[in-house]
């Protein structure tokens, strides 16, 4: 049996291998169904070809860079998709709601729940009737304010932000939240790169990546560790054809086989489009287990370790950086010691790779003078995500692969302004510094007290403590692990207020009083007082650019997220000597304010209208180690004994037709599905080992009610002993308390699971 099993013979409905590239016509063609489907011939078509534009909206896709200095149209179908989405044609009045009661829309699929289209009127749920009712906004405003003030301490609320809020309405949020007097900010970044925000700052002084887009044009080596850009960061794939073509080695580890890390045809390119060629990316793929990732990186520097020895012996410098761990670093003895400690073939077991192959990612690594080291959720949804992270940072650090050209790490954020959102304030943990510079702007005395981070918040609103929530967008209660409590918890609230573009099952999970705020989405135009506004929002690379809108709004009752925080404000804090209006009719007001508070982002106004916008300070960028020792810090860790189990670990992944839990079609097109996302990925030898095969109906169980039925198993090139299902719907797999201990970053990826052939409960005689 090869490593690289294909699917066998056998057909199974909607499973069929994918041949062709990442991109090329399919790309085009699912563009082409996406603009029918959702926007028909409107005139908002033409949105899309001034997405990432100078003058454009920001790409709500992702947070990947625009190579903003050309002019040239970035084509990206999943970008184009979440464009569509968000300017549908299709709307959901409220006479929507007079149709369906909200007891019929829970048996709505997640998918047709948004493709009904987008909010139009504020509601709220009327318990009597059963059915959401339009309010006007400033009723909403009234009953949200009540709902907030009639709590008995601040910290009984909670205020969740999805990262695609503008820096400008994530600031006024924390401003809101902290005028009222609590730090509870739940944050999408707690079920994403919480690993990235703890881990770093410990190794490298800074929580975000230190590259920039012009370092992936110098880099010798990429690696390409738990991320899948053909689908999540598909602009990305054009900076790694143009590394690849430049004869840059591209080391992938992931469990499993993604067609957008192996090839890509680019519809930028003619000639590639018009002919059968497509460019290899990755030089070399390994199918690393599932949560095998720190065994496979203490394997490589283990590799390192020796050669740097065998080297020395020769006579020769060795290949570590002696020079920059001796001035920029602290801790590689206990660093080496752990390494040396830890033995090969507990590291080819947690790993799943040969030592030869380990060996040889060492071998490729050493021989580049710039490495750039690039990692996704496949690193961070771990129980022991953030010492995920801290090996990464360990191994860029032992050559020197941080604050030079051409090297650094670069995590993949997620949200297109989760990383902003962060440097405005939304967060749970904040500094004295920042909290004493926004209380001197805005005369309040914010609350010092930590507040909950979004497990926290969940286990208090479902323990109780927490009476009311309200969500700056997304889709709270589905996206958190164990939605059956996450629904309970909502359910048992006082107050549950969403802020949203479009309906989701947060909003069906009613509380005492629950009120659904229909709100502007990026690509619309939004007039205030003073005139047409626009957003800023911050890239994975810490590029600050300007965000504009030029679509007619969904509905002429839609108001701007920072006009909805600003009407919450004023219904709840009617004592708090702050112009919220004031702030809001130019939203330039509310970038001084920032700018007041963030000295960053020193002559914001200015600098943000420039072309391209401009980068924030990133410290470990220019070798400035902001930790408490002033040096970059190697941090061992022994091997978690997860990447020992010897059983079955599922991780969940996305589809190339979702945007996390807004699912925009049933297909998974470069890993063969279609029309159907009840499959679970194994490796033939797994299967075989189960007394299963390809196409058999199996359950997944990881506990007493923790079960997936009637999955159908897909073979897969996917590791041994992995198993790969679809996020959200294997969300009730995964226990609330299971997360990273250190950041709180839920165990997505790494799920300890059992398999077997489903059992078809009405064959089962009774008694
Ligand atoms: N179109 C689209 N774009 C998106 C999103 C979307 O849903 N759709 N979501 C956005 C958001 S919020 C985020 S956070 C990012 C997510 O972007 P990614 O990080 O790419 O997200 P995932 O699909 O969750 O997982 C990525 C990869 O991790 C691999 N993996 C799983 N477990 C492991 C493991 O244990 N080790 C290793 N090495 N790899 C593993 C999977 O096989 C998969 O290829 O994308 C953003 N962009
Ligand atoms: N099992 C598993 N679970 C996961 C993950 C995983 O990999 N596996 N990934 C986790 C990750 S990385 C993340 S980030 C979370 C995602 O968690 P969230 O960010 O909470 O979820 P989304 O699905 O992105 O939110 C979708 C909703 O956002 C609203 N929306 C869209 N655009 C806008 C806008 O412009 N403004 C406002 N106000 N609302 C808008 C729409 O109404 C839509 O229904 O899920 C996490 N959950
Ligand atoms: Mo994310």
């Amino acid at each position: 049996m090869s490593e690289e099993n294909a699917a066998p013979d056998t057909p199974v409905p909607g499973v069929e291998p994918y041949d062709g590239p990442a991109g090329g016509w399919g790309a085009l063609r699912a563009v082409a169904v996406a603009v029918r489907d959702q926007m028909g011939a409107s005139a908002n078509t033409r949105a899309l070809f001034s997405m990432n534009q100078p003058t454009g909206f920001d790409c709500p896709g992702c947070a990947w860079p625009d190579p903003h200095k050309t002019s040239s149209f970035e084509f990206c179908e999943n970008g184009a998709k979440a464009v569509t989405w968000e300017a549908t044609a299709k709307r959901v009045e409220p006479d929507f709601f007079a149709r369906h009661s909200a007891k019929e829309l829970e048996s709505w699929s997640d998918h047709a729940l948004e493709d009904a289209g987008r909010l139009t009127h504020p509601l709220r749920y009327d318990a009597a009737s059963g059915h959401f009712v339009p309010i006007e906004w400033d009723e909403a405003f009234s009953r949200i304010g009540a709902g907030l003030r009639a709590l008995d301490h601040p910290d009984q609320a909670e205020f969740y932000t999805s990262g695609r809020a503008s820096n400008e309405a994530a600031f006024l949020y924390q401003l809101f939240a902290r005028a009222f007097g609590t730090n509870n900010f739940p944050d999408c970044s707690n079920m994403c790169h919480e690993a990235t925000s703890v881990g770093l700052p410990q190794s490298i002084g800074v929580g975000k990546g230190t590259v920039t887009l012009e370092d992936f044009d110098l880099a010798d080596a990429i690696f390409c560790i738990g991320h899948n850009p053909g689908t999540n960061h598909p602009r990305m794939l054009s900076t790694l054809s143009a590394a690849a073509r430049r004869g840059v080695p591209i080391v992938v580890a992931n469990p499993m086989r993604e067609r957008g890390l192996e090839r890509f045809k680019s519809p930028q390119h003619p000639s590639e489009m018009l002919s059968p060629a497509s460019t290899q990316l990755a030089s070399a793929y390994h199918l690393v287990k599932v949560g095998g990732d720190s065994a496979m990186l203490k394997g490589m520097m283990k590799a390192l370790f020796a050669m740097d020895a065998e080297d020395l012996a020769r006579g020769g410098k060795g290949v570590l950086d002696r020079a920059f761990i001796a001035e920029h670093t602290q801790g590689i003895e206990a660093l080496q010691a752990d390494v040396e400690a830890t033995g090969w073939e507990d590291i080819v077991h947690g790993s799943g790779l040969t030592r030869a192959a380990i060996e040889s990612m060492a071998q490729t690594y050493a021989r580049a003078e710039r490495v750039i080291l690039c990692y996704g959720m496949g690193i961070t949804q771990h129980a022991h995500g953030t010492a995920n992270v801290h090996q990464l940072a360990n191994l860029l650090l032992l050559r020197g692969n941080m604050g030079k050209p051409g090297a650094g790490i670069c995590p993949l954020r997620g949200h297109s302004n989760v990383q902003g959102d962060r440097t405005v304030g939304i967060t749970e943990i904040p500094e004295e510094a920042m909290l004493a510079r926004l209380d001197a702007r805005f005369g309040i005395t914010s609350p010092r007290a930590h507040g909950h981070a979004a497990v926290e918040s969940l286990q208090a609103m479902r323990d109780g403590r927490s009476k009311a929530v309200i969500c700056l967008g997304g889709n709270l209660a589905v996206a958190m692990p164990d939605p059956d409590a996450c629904f309970e918890a909502f359910r048992k609230l006082d107050l549950a207020v969403s802020i949203v573009t479009k309906f989701n099952r947060t909003c069906l999970q009613v509380a005492k009083e629950t009120i659904i705020l229909p709100c502007l989405g990026r690509t619309e135009l939004d007039v205030q007082a003073g005139g047409d506004q626009w957003v800023t929002v911050e890239d994975s690379m810490s590029m600050v650019h300007a965000s504009r809108g030029m679509l007619q709004p969904a509905s002429p009752d839609l108001k701007s997220e920072p006009a909805i925080l600003a009407g919450i404000a004023k219904a709840t804090l009617p004592e708090v000597a702050i112009d919220w209006d004031w702030l809001i009719a130019d939203y330039d007001r509310i970038r001084d304010a920032i700018e007041a508070v963030y000295p960053d982002f020193r002559d914001f106004n200015r600098r943000v209208r420039q072309k391209g916008g401009f980068r924030l300070t990133v410290g470990a960028s220019h070798r400035v180690w902001n930790t408490p020792t002033g040096k970059a810090q190697f941090i061992a860790h022994p091997l978690d004994e997860l990447s020992l189990h010897p059983g079955l670990l599922l991780t969940t992944i996305r589809s190339h037709d979702q945007y996390n839990t807004t699912i925009y079609g049933l297909n998974d097109r470069y890993r063969g599905i279609t029309g159907r996302r009840d499959v679970v990925f194994a490796h033939e030898d797994d299967l075989a080992a189960h007394g299963l095969a390809h196409g058999d109906k199996v359950d997944i169980s990881a506990g007493p009610g923790r079960v997936l039925r009637g999955y159908t198993v897909v073979a897969h090139a996917i590791a041994r002993g992995s198993l790969a299902a679809y996020y959200p719907e294997a969300n009730n797999l995964v226990p609330l308390e299971d997360h990273d201990r250190q950041s709180g970053t839920p165990s997505y990826k790494s799920l300890r699971v059992t398999m077997a052939r489903s059992v078809d409960e009405s064959l089962v005689p009774a008694g």
